[in-house]
């Protein structure tokens, strides 16, 4: 297992939509432990493969609150959202591709999720709450779309002048 390099805003990939997975394979499998291991390290809930520059339909999230708390790992290859509720939530979110910065965003608050697990079995969820809005930040990401883009203009473009700043300092050093 290894810890992988996370992908920053304002990096166009992003912006890429990523591709499904065929087969589970030992590759693949490879693949989402390590997304565990750099989604508990950096620390966050959640991570879509993306977010560590492979284009490929994958997420990981752990809601487990502390490290003394036993950890749940979860897996989701190919996700779909097969249902929205009307009711919505409003729920801040973070973005480990979009460090330390936190709004408020409102999403369905109910879903129900189908998906591949890493046995090749095609399985269903029901989610509400911060499950419910996780898997949708990370549905979002494999679809290229960033928790920043339910912002006002002016909040965005504001965040991604930021961070395009610090990227231009850092590739200057
Ligand atoms: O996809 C990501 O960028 C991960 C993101 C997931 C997420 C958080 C909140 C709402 C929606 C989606 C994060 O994990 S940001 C970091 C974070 O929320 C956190 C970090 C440490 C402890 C607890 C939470
Ligand atoms: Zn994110």
């Amino acid at each position: 297992m290894a810890i992988r390099p996370l992908v920053i805003l304002p990096d166009s990939v992003l912006r890429q939509v990523s591709a499904p997975v065929d087969t589970i394979t030992p590759e693949i499998k490879t693949l989402a432990a390590d997304m565990l291991e750099t989604m508990y390290d950096a620390p966050g809930i959640g991570l879509a493969a993306i977010q560590i520059g492979v284009p490929k339909r994958i997420v990981t999230i752990d809601l487990s609150k502390s490290d003394d708390e036993e950890k749940v790992p979860m897996v989701f290859v190919n996700p779909e959202v097969i249902w929205t509720s009307e009711e919505t939530n409003v729920h801040e979110e973070g973005c480990l591709s979009i460090p330390e910065y936190y709004e408020e965003v409102e999403r369905p608050a109910a879903i129900k999720l189908r998906y591949m697990d890493l046995d090749g079995k095609t399985q269903e969820i029901a989610a509400e709450g911060l499950l419910a809005t996780c898997l949708q930040h990370e549905v979002d990401h494999l679809n290229g779309v960033l928790f920043i883009d339910y912002l006002s203009r002016l909040k965005r473009e504001r965040v991604t002048k930021r961070f395009a700043k610090v990227a231009k300092r850092e590739s200057a050093a």
